[in-house]
């Protein structure tokens, strides 16, 4: 669109209170908000210049209708209502396709109590948003898959308040993803709202770990990690208490707020898919008070083996979108979370890939307990503005999100920094730093990315790529009897590949569920599952091969899918249909991953 970005909203990072769902006085904002839709040209968010609007809707003013001068001709308190979280698109049928701007708006009742912070926490709105509290700006955010906080202290007055939030879905060739992607944009609130207070200084950020390097002989196992306290004078006390774990420790806050530990767990078992324990691990600092549930795992790599807690593993995997599955729509629930895990199990699967972005936190809380290792990534999807400075900085603010919310869940194995980009000087540059920094906020996790940049040189296939080289796990994207190749090829291809972990993080074919012919028919099922058992055949020949990632497990919206009958608006690449029925290709990779003959670990 060409609109300018307010210097808030260029923000590299803000706040982020973690573990929010564990916090002890959280109340929820979900429900009900009335809306008002922004038509371009985007008038109420935007002023002639391009600057945000701090007077146009935000305001929330109500016209009198009866006398007087003539006023703003909107009004929240008689406007429709829309379900928070919830995406637009599926929510009003006028709203399907519109990629535009939003504004919602809710009055919430609160008394701020003194010596106490309160938050206002949104889990995720895509893809920009403009925050008031009471007419007040209180934060920008850009980024349509990350949590962020805004801090309401001192605007906040006792009895009723309100929240106007303004969210734009407009697609920005500066944004990431930029402009072009393979799923449906879907606009909105997508994820929880809610209000959170805390003491003054309190425990805003926290990283507890098995030691690197510790030696998991029972009763000789080390954590280590840091609790950070906001607003804390250097040397305040923090307690680490993980009874079960028999770990108890106390230590103090740096110049920073920082209080790093290391403690030993006289009785601890560490997290794996076979046996998912999570520990209560208590933190507390002066009044501030919080227990998350953290498993203990150590993740590395050997050679071309990766190893959890010492022992060589085969990722049996599946790539998920944050779709909903039966219903349609931003999945955001319980019970979402639910139906997918259900579907991952079924499959056979030990590991998801999370695509192309970071999804609810529902999902890798659900996948700690349920025992399924995650791949976790930020949408650098194709072509990124790699060039720009502030576009380094999105993707940062992005990946700094990604990490500290989830660096605490031990299903969370692999951080991904890209999938598909181009390989060209700048996107390498622009990814080594994003390495470097997530191997600096957390040197217990793996890094990845997707590759795409694989060439053909007579029944070779070669994958040389300078980003391999900044990778400690490298995937790679084909669709060889879909896109490219012959399906057979896959038979006798022989592969050139890093000598590092390998896993093939996309393949498969569109079918649509119940569309039957030969083989050599596409669309049909037969022919996608043709073309999964040829890729079996080729991933026994592959020696780095240490896991496997089938593109994709239900099918899902796209604005780019647009054969009638057949796509419909969907791509059909699922091994389930978007209402959760079964595919041909779905028995043959659940027969593959329960038989354990896709790969070895
Ligand atoms: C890819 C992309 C994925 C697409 C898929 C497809 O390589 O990574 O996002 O949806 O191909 O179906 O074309």
């Amino acid at each position: 669109m060409g609109l300018t970005l307010s210097a808030a909203a260029q923000q590299p990072f803000q706040t982020l209170l973690v573990g929010v769902d564990h916090r002890a006085d959280v109340t929820s904002l979900n429900g009900d908000w009335h809306y008002l839709v922004d038509y371009p040209p985007f008038r109420a968010l935007y002023t002639g210049s391009g600057a945000i609007n701090d007077r146009g809707y935000a305001m929330n003013s109500h016209p009198d209708i009866t006398s007087g001068p003539h006023n703003d001709e909107y009004d929240f308190a008689t406007a429709p209502t829309l379900k928070v979280p919830g995406d637009w698109n599926t929510q009003v049928p006028q709203l399907f396709n519109y990629e535009g701007v939003l504004f919602y708006e809710r009055d919430f009742d609160t008394t701020p109590k003194s010596g106490t912070r309160t938050f206002l926490h949104i889990g995720a709105a895509n893809y920009r948003s403009h925050i008031w509290v009471n007419r007040k700006r209180v934060c920008d955010h850009e980024g349509g898959f990350t949590p962020f906080d805004c801090e309401l202290t001192g605007v906040l007055h006792a009895g009723s308040n309100f929240v106007v939030i303004g969210v734009d879905a407009n697609r920005l060739q500066d944004g990431i993803p930029s402009v072009g992607y393979d799923w449906f944009n879907y606009g909105g609130l997508t994820r929880d709202v809610s209000l959170v207070t805390v003491p003054a200084a309190f425990i805003d950020d926290y990283d507890v770990h098995l030691a690197h390097g510790s030696s998991w002989q029972p009763g000789n196992t080390e954590l280590s990690g840091y609790v950070h306290v906001l607003g804390a004078a250097a040397g305040t006390s923090v307690t680490v208490d993980i009874p079960e774990a028999r770990a108890r420790t106390s230590a103090t806050t740096d110049a920073e707020g920082n209080a790093r530990f290391s403690v030993k767990a006289a009785r601890l078992s560490l997290w794996s898919p076979d046996s998912p324990k999570l520990y209560k691990v208590t933190l507390s600092s002066g009044t501030d008070r919080l227990t998350d549930e953290i498993g203990f795992r150590d993740i590395r790599v050997d050679g071309i083996r990766i190893l959890l807690n010492g022992k060589a593993v085969f990722l049996k995997r599946v790539n998920l979108h944050a779709e909903a599955p039966i219903r349609g729509g931003r999945a955001n629930n319980d019970q979402d979370a639910a139906t997918m895990f259900g579907y991952l199990k079924d499959l056979n699967a030990n590991f998801v890939r999370l695509c192309h972005y970071p999804h609810d936190e529902r999902m890798t809380r659900t996948a700690d307990r349920e025992g399924i290792m995650v791949w976790s990534e930020i949408p650098n999807y194709w072509d990124i503005s790699f060039k720009k400075p502030e576009v380094y900085a999105k993707s940062s603010a992005m990946l700094k999100e990604m990490i500290r919310r989830d660096r605490n869940k031990a299903s969370v194995i692999l951080w991904s920094l890209s999938n598909e980009t181009g390989n060209k000087p700048e996107r390498t540059k622009f990814l080594a730093g994003l390495a470097a920094e997530a191997r600096q906020m957390d040197p217990t996790r793996l890094i990845t990315s997707a590759l795409n940049t694989d060439r053909r040189e007579g029944g070779k296939g070669i994958l040389e790529d300078p980003l391999t080289d900044l990778l400690d796990v490298v995937g790679m994207n084909e669709y060889m009897g879909w896109y490219g190749d012959k399906t057979e090829d896959a038979d006798t291809i022989q592969w050139t590949l890093p000598q590092k972990p390998f896993i093939m993080s996309e393949f498969g074919a569109e079918a649509r569920l119940g569309n039957h012919g030969p083989v050599t028919r596409r669309w049909t099922e037969e022919q996608q599952a043709y073309i999964y058992k040829h890729q079996l055949v080729m991933f026994a020949k592959i020696p780095q091969l240490r896991g496997t990632t089938p593109w994709v497990l239900l099918d899902f919206r796209s604005t780019t899918r647009n054969i009638p009958i057949l796509q419909d608006g969907y791509n059909r690449k699922g091994l389930l249909s978007d209402d959760g029925r079964k595919k041909q290709a779905f028995f043959i990779m659940q027969k593959a991953y329960k038989e354990n003959t896709v790969g070895k670990p």
